[in-house]
């Protein structure tokens, strides 16, 4: 990423940092805020964040009314993480450097605070953007978010991600269970950045299909990542996909063919914001870059 657009990402970086910090108070009973607490702010890449901010900048210059989206969006994506990491789904012991949250406040706390954190983001959408952000747009945002933590998207994804350990999957199952999964969280970024930014239609599918094309690149650097990093380096036990049995880009398509497919997605990612004259430098250093990620 150049030294400028680096800048500009590490300020958004910072407003959400503080933002999260802010909007999850440590209360009674404080076991379970302070577990919501630690994971959201352990310090994750905060992609999806800054996404949702900077789709919203380009579109009206002001991206102070996607904050509390962006926020809401992190704490789904920190609570996906809680429970993903449990014993009785892909159980893992660290998560972004850190021992995992139900290692540190054991398994019922850590299945109660994704819960909160689950029902807490939308709370914070309702109750911190700015007045000055039409109703209808509040309640389309919402929408996007509902829909994309429930049984139509990220539910939909792990329900058969964990139903395909051990088996053998074609392609549009492998497919499934990434756009689902993780690319739905770059989706729901892009696109409630764009709503509330006052997108076209033409805009809102542009930015879409981008985001899809940059999660499943995401996905595919992150499965490279699994059979090539150290826990040291990813902050997560690597290796973990062929311990469970799971399919992955790399185990269907190969190493060098994966590394095609990611950057032809991304060189796809960047024509659709040059052709729809979508003009941001960390949309598109964001595409460029996904390959040169190392956690
Ligand atoms: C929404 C109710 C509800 C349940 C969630 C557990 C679950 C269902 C889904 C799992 C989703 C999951 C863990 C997807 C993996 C996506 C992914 C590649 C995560 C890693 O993202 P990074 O690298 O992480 O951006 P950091 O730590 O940097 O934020």
């Amino acid at each position: 990423m150049q030294e400028k657009t680096k800048i500009v990402f590490e300020d958004y970086k910072k407003i959400i940092e503080q933002k999260l910090d802010e909007y999850i108070p440590v209360k009674y009973p404080e076991e379970i805020w302070e577990s919501m607490r630690y994971s959201v702010l352990a310090g994750g890449k905060r992609l999806r964040p800054v996404l949702c901010l900077e789709t919203c900048k380009v579109l009206s210059g002001d991206y102070t009314q996607a904050i509390p989206t962006a926020c809401a969006i992190e704490m789904l994506h920190s609570q996906s993480l809680i429970h993903d990491d449990l014993p009785c789904m892909d159980n893992d012991d660290y998560r972004r450097g850190k021992p995992t949250n139900h290692k540190v406040f054991g398994e019922s706390t850590a299945v109660l605070a994704g819960d909160a954190l689950l029902s807490f983001a939308p709370q914070i959408i309702i109750q911190k953007t700015p007045k000055t952000v039409p109703e209808q747009s509040i309640l389309r945002v919402l929408e996007e978010f509902l829909v994309s933590a429930g049984a139509e998207k990220l539910i939909a994804g792990q329900v058969v991600d964990i139903a395909s350990e051990g088996k053998q999957i074609d392609k549009q199952t492998l497919n499934f269970i990434h756009d689902n999964k993780t690319a739905a969280l770059f989706k729901l970024s892009l696109r409630t950045g764009a709503i509330l930014g006052g997108a076209d239609e033409n805009k809102l599918k542009a930015l879409t299909d981008y985001a899809e094309k940059l999660g499943l690149a995401f996905q595919i650097m992150d499965d490279i990542l699994d059979v090539t990093s150290t826990l040291e380096e990813l902050g997560k036990t690597p290796g973990k996909d062929e311990k469970e049995g799971k399919v992955t880009y790399i185990s269907f398509y190969g190493l060098e063919e994966s590394k095609k497919q990611l950057s032809s997605l991304c060189s796809e990612a960047c024509d659709i914001l040059e052709k729809n004259n979508i003009d941001s430098d960390i949309l598109k250093e964001i595409a460029k870059n996904i390959s040169e990620r190392v956690n």
